[in-house]
């Protein structure tokens, strides 16, 4: 796939990740028919986090699997339908700790 909207570097995200914290206050939006690149560099020092994304009907569309440590990963994904996304980290308990977020998919 070809990357037809911003890079998104959730960098900062995962610096919340690491801190355990929620990540509300990172926000950006997509258009529909666009395809994003997601990087994250893990800046935790202790564990490992991913980044899941699920569409607006709850199911999986893609994620960065699970990476350790100061390591960068990177997902391409495309975004069809309009609507609201979610992001989680999927390891242990780290969605309940708040590593978890939402961002918008706008009508083309
Ligand atoms: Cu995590």
């Amino acid at each position: 796939m070809t990357n037809t909207g911003p890079a998104i570097v959730v960098d900062k995200l995962c610096k919340h990740y690491g801190a355990f914290k929620a990540v509300d206050n990172i926000s950006f939006t997509v258009k529909a028919g666009e395809t994003i690149e997601f990087a994250m560099t893990n800046t935790a020092t202790d564990t490992q986090h991913e980044f899941e994304v699920l569409g607006p009907d709850g199911k999986a569309l893609g994620e960065i699997g699970p990476t350790d440590p100061g390591q960068t990963a990177t997902v391409v994904l495309s975004f069809d339908k309009a609507g609201s996304y979610t992001f989680v980290c999927g390891i242990s308990d780290h969605e309940a700790m708040g590593m978890k977020g939402s961002f918008t998919v706008t009508s083309a």
